[in-house]
């Protein structure tokens, strides 16, 4: 496992992103606390509470004592160490998986929502194969049983001829004759509400299956550093999201919705409105922001 450590650590250099909690579960946990670990040192008042975030989480390797660990293979293999160094074998259940894996282009293309499966020895693979080249941002979003919410990233590099793609603004999107919208604006700095009405043939989808015990999954991600934001469903009913939205700018968000025994993803590209927000405070800790 050294040396699945060190090729995860070269190809991290750029990058590392992410953060968040992916939908819903999180609920209290201290997801947003120590995000910026070895670097800045920065929680040294020993609370972990649900304090602001300064960084938003999936923009590190490592978090929290844990650190993803590429492994070197065809198919897309990894173990989560955890602070004893070891892999880590137990993982709680959230959206009835132990784990979500979400790979995603660093244009914001080629977005990705898969479920690895481990070995009893912490080793986890997923068949997956990226064909466009680029530089891929893997995302590992997880609970050890005995620790917090925790979501990691790290890069994959695919050879080739990359042609990154640039996204305007679009809050409508069709997949296999479903005509997905967003509504709502984001706020940075706020918790935002995005409402999501699917159609097809011209009328509404009313019977959405439950998928991963949800009616849709949304992941958000800033476009200027693939921050992976938080977002809370927030009613059942309803496909309807609270997005964390930190700091002005544009956002991809990618919703996974099942229907008639299909999971399809629809993917947004929004910029917050109104005025910027400033950037947290440096300095001081107000417990204002984008906290809870
Ligand atoms: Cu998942």
């Amino acid at each position: 496992m050294k040396t699945g450590h060190k090729v995860a650590a070269y190809g991290l250099a750029l990058a590392l992103v992410f953060g968040g909690a992916w939908a819903a579960g999180a609920a209290v946990g201290p997801s947003g606390g120590a995000s910026a670990p070895d670097a800045a040192g920065a929680m040294n008042h020993g609370e972990h509470k649900a304090e602001p975030a300064k960084v938003p989480p999936g923009l590190s390797v490592s978090d929290n004592g844990y650190t993803l660990q590429l492994h070197d293979n065809e198919s897309l293999g990894f173990h989560i160490s955890g602070p004893d160094g070891k892999p880590v074998t137990k993982f709680a259940v959230e959206h009835e998986k132990r784990l979500h894996l979400i790979v995603v282009r660093r244009d914001g293309s080629n977005f990705r929502h898969v479920h690895p499966q481990m070995t009893p020895d912490g080793m986890w693979s997923v068949p997956l194969t990226l064909t466009e080249a680029g530089s891929y941002r893997v995302f590992a979003d997880f609970k050890p049983e005995d620790g917090p919410k925790t979501t990691l990233g790290a890069e994959v590099q695919v050879a080739g001829d990359y042609r990154p793609r640039t996204h305007a603004d679009s809050r409508t999107f069709t997949v296999d004759g479903y005509e997905v919208t967003l509504g709502g604006e984001l706020t940075a700095g706020s918790a935002s509400t995005v409402t999501v009405a699917i159609g097809k043939d011209g009328k509404p989808v009313t019977d959405l299956q439950n998928y991963l015990g949800a009616k849709g999954h949304l992941v958000a991600l800033r476009a200027a550093d693939l921050a992976y934001l938080h977002v809370h469903p927030e009613d059942s009913a309803e496909v309807k999201f609270a997005v964390e939205v930190p700091t002005a700018g544009r956002y991809r968000l990618f919703l996974d919705f099942q229907h008639e025994g299909k999971v399809r993803t629809a993917e947004f590209t929004l910029s917050t409105v109104g005025s910027p927000t400033p950037a947290a405070p440096q300095t001081h800790e107000e417990g204002e922001g984008h906290g809870h």
